[in-house]
């Protein structure tokens, strides 16, 4: 917004030099006196006394206003929406002095009854800024509308994508047609000259057709009541190259109008038409997150001249924001964080992040009574935990548990863990159980006692031949071979596996 006062500032600057010129011109042919730009917004005052667009055919909405009873301000116009910034912000207004046009033609009209019109009504400095913006159903390249008498402070902003691109203020219509009607009727303060070289004396445009008896108006005097120094003009608004807007704005106070035409179609204005400025339309940067992840925003920002960048206002967990690129990839051109920008042009700049290092937490493992010293895995996010390495006789390892007493999170070994934090796990112990005698399967075979010798090699999946003398198995590996093989043995008996069973021990034959 910085921009656009200041680009406003220098319009007026302009308008200044320009309406200088006037007065000594004034009754001559001139050439008009704001050329437009390529990148510009071209305004043009249609004649004195025209009330409303000269834009017919296709694309062309017009709004009167009205269909519309005095009251709070409808919500939806011909136009597209209408939404108010406070909900009294906008009213119809009753036919007044100040109020509606009489007409809806392009002609030049004087006298009639006037008709409803919408504004913004009055308010004092201090209390909150009333505005009333028009939402097009699609974007438009031309906006019309019939200015009910000027008054300071009154802006019209113009808007795409919710952001002001341009913006005319009161003022410098002011510094164009002067801000009240000329002491001596009608050129007292000069003229302003059509496309085509027609010179209106700037006093045709203050006070409402509707109290003129005549055009051209005789006399400002005629004019009742407190509309005679104000500014009564139908602009029309001509959008550059590919632009358009979307929404329009007015807002100040006592800011009235009437005879809101809009079209999607391209518009030329006629050569009755006067040039009364060229607006200048902002460009527009809009910052992009660059990540499905980022949270916050930093909504576009539009400057006619250079300024620093909106401050970045997303952010995104685990990451650092590195900047802005122009591509979004980061392989274009680099921008910092409120780095001045010249808005030569439309922007798109990508949010750029590296990733923070990870934050590592320890899980140290407690053998909780078995065999060696704790050990830790230092690790971050989710991973699996390092396989158990204890052990601890007459006991078979039975997963981790966040407490020491097993009364805590259980998790089992090599079991996803995240590493958010610092964590403790303890070794739970199971009491080697005895399992229960396997019920024998008769098609495995019955070896018989009939020697102590064992067949194959032992660690190896078969079938255990034991002939002879008796025999027992040795220490706690006899827990296991009957573990793992659902072996049943009993001295002197027939050994019988149930199972292609994997052995890890001797057999030793009993002294
Ligand atoms: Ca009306």
């Amino acid at each position: 917004m910085v921009g656009s006062l200041k680009s406003s500032f220098a319009r007026r600057i302009a308008g200044l030099i320009a309406a200088s010129s006037f007065v000594v011109l004034a009754g001559l042919a001139q050439a008009p006196a704001a050329q437009a730009t390529g990148n510009d917004i071209s305004l043009y005052l249609s004649p004195p006394l025209v009330q409303g667009s000269d834009v017919t055919g296709a694309g062309m909405l017009l709004e009167s206003f009205d269909s519309f009873s005095v009251g709070a301000c409808p919500t939806t116009v011909a136009t597209g929406s209408l939404t108010t910034n406070i909900p009294t912000a906008c009213s119809i207004n009753p036919v007044g002095d100040v109020s509606g046009a009489s007409t809806t033609s392009a002609t030049p009209t004087f006298g009639g009854s006037g008709s409803n019109s919408p504004g913004t009504g009055w308010y004092n400095p201090g209390e909150p800024a009333r505005s009333v913006t028009f939402g097009f159903t699609n974007p438009v390249k031309y906006v019309g509308f019939w200015w009910s008498g000027g008054s300071p402070g009154n802006v019209v902003e113009f808007l795409n994508g919710g952001v002001v691109v341009a913006t005319y203020d009161s003022t410098q219509m002011d510094t164009f047609l002067g801000a009240n009607a000329p002491s001596s009727w009608p050129s007292g303060n000069g003229a302003v000259t059509s496309t085509d070289s027609t010179s209106y004396p700037k006093g045709y445009y203050f006070g409402n057709p509707r109290g003129f008896t005549a055009n051209p108006p005789t006399a400002v005097s005629s004019i009742s009541g407190g509309s005679r120094d104000a500014q009564y003009v139908f602009f029309n608004l001509y959008m550059p190259g590919s632009m358009t807007v979307d929404a329009v704005r007015f807002s100040g106070p006592g800011f009235e109008w009437d005879n809101l035409v809009t079209s999607t179609v391209a518009q030329t204005p006629p050569g009755s038409f006067v040039l009364g400025d060229s607006i200048t339309v902002s460009n527009v940067v809009t910052f992009n997150a660059n990540a499905a992840d980022a949270t916050g925003s930093t909504g576009p920002q539009a400057s006619a001249t250079a300024a620093n960048l909106a401050a970045n206002g997303f952010s995104r967990a685990g990451y650092t924001f590195t900047g802005w690129n122009t591509d979004q990839n980061g392989n274009g051109t680099a921008y910092t964080n409120e780095q001045s920008y010249d808005f030569s042009a439309d922007l798109t700049l990508w949010a750029q992040w590296t990733q923070d290092a990870p934050t590592t937490h320890t899980v140290t493992f407690e053998p909780n009574g078995g065999t060696g010293a704790a050990t830790t895995q230092v690790r971050s996010g989710t991973v699996a935990l390092d396989p158990n390495t204890f052990t601890r006789d007459g006991y078979v390892f039975a997963g981790w548990n966040t407490q020491q007493d097993g009364q805590g999170t259980p998790y089992a070994d090599g079991a996803d863990f995240d590493f958010s934090s610092d964590q403790s796990l303890w070794a739970q112990w199971d009491v080697n159980p005895v399992p229960p005698p396997t019920p024998i399967d008769p098609s495995i075979i019955s070896l018989v006692n009939t020697g102590l010798s064992v067949l194959g090699p032992f660690g190896v999946t078969g079938v255990l031949a034991a002939i002879g003398l008796p025999f027992f198995f040795v220490s706690d590996r006899f827990r296991r071979l009957r573990s793992y093989g659902g072996v049943v043995l009993h001295k002197s008996e027939n050994l019988t596996v149930t199972t292609p069973a994997t052995f890890f021990d001797r057999l030793r034959r009993k002294k």
